[in-house]
């Protein structure tokens, strides 16, 4: 399988708010550099570099104000004479005013933000925006023909929504991915997340919307972040209504509990006929993961992997979270070993 890199993620390397104390970030460069050695150890396949698309094809599933917030939030931040990263601390909920964006850098950092765990440094939005366009290039090379390939994005997407950044995401890069295959000739797009976390974001994105299914594996929001998204009783509105299927499982879940979902899920998946299937591939479900709470072990990664390719569509894998740095190349390269000696 075709690996999508870049190295520009390197110039994101942040602090977040944890536990009341600023700290490196779990989400690292190391991250991406672990699975990029995995997949050359193993031959996955080649290694091509990103296409350049830009901020317009960002703007399909964001609002174009808050790409110009990315932008332009360390110029800003910067001119009060801040070195280090800046971070969201103010947030507009229940009944404050969310109908007017604040002027002042602080106000809009809390404005466009869910959580702390967003900061914004020198340089964020060349690592975000190169992210995005490592998806992107994905979703044009199987527009190409290619049955698979796997976008290494980092920083992850798939808590940012339409407005908002959060959980180490700024742009959701399997939403951009998504439209961009609907915006050039697919007709009905599938999102599978099987991140530990829910993909607030990308349900958010596409909740009224018919054309793109979102079905989603995380652990229960009474237990885990997001905390606000991913029970099982969100399913769509308007023409969406049925479109977004949640699997809220257990703290503690293994592959028993897990692979039983997984199948359900595919079943959906495969009944909804999709062009294209993109998987927001998170590895934190690992029992080994220091921020989640699943039990899946090494080899439960392939077992993922092939219950995807019975799907039987085109698939583009598109990184998310894994926290336990040692063994995430291994857990990420095994979902896709697994794909494709099944596919
Ligand atoms: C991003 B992705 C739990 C803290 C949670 C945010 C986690 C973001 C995960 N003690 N902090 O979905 O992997
Ligand atoms: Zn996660």
């Amino acid at each position: 399988m075709l690996t999508v890199y870049s190295p520009d993620h390197q110039l994101h390397h942040a602090s977040e708010l944890k536990d009341g104390k600023v700290s490196p970030c779990f989400e690292m460069p190391q991250r991406a550099e672990i699975v990029l050695a995995r997949s050359l150890q193993v031959g996955l396949g080649d290694i091509v570099p990103p296409q350049a698309f830009g901020p317009q094809h960002y703007a399909r599933v964001h609002s174009a104000r808050y790409v110009r917030f990315l932008q332009q939030a360390w110029g800003e931040w910067q001119a009060l004479g801040h070195s280090h990263d800046a971070l969201p601390l103010v947030w507009p909920v229940r009944d404050l005013r969310s109908d007017i964006e604040p002027e002042h850098i602080d106000g809009k950092l809390g404005f466009y933000a869910m959580d702390a765990g967003v900061a914004i440094t020198a340089g964020t939005w060349q690592a975000v925006s190169s992210s995005a366009n490592l998806a992107l290039t994905g979703a044009s090379l199987l527009h190409g023909g290619l049955h698979s390939a796997f976008a290494l994005c980092r920083p992850p997407g798939h808590h940012a929504a339409a407005e908002y950044m959060g959980g180490y995401c700024y742009l959701n890069n399997a939403a951009i991915a998504a439209q961009w295959s609907l915006d050039n000739g697919s007709r009905r797009v599938a999102v599978l997340d099987v991140d530990f976390h829910h993909g607030n974001g990308t349900q958010s994105i596409f909740y009224d919307r018919s054309d793109v299914l979102f079905v989603s594996l995380h652990g229960d929001p009474r237990r885990s972040y997001p905390y606000f998204s991913g029970h099982r009783d969100e399913t769509g509105r308007g023409a969406g209504l049925g479109f977004n299927l949640n699997y809220p499982l257990p703290h503690g879940t293994a592959w028993d509990g897990y692979g039983e979902a997984l199948q359900h899920a595919c079943g959906q998946l495969r009944q909804y006929r999709p062009d294209l299937l993109v998987v927001s591939l998170g590895v934190d479900t690992y029992e080994g993961d220091p921020i989640s709470h699943f039990r899946l072990g090494t080899g439960d990664f392939s077992r993922i992997g092939a219950a995807i390719a019975a799907v039987g569509v085109p698939t583009l894998f598109v990184m998310e979270g894994g926290y336990m740095v040692d063994e995430i190349g291994i857990n990420a390269v095994n979902v896709l070993q697994g794909f494709e000696h099944a596919a």
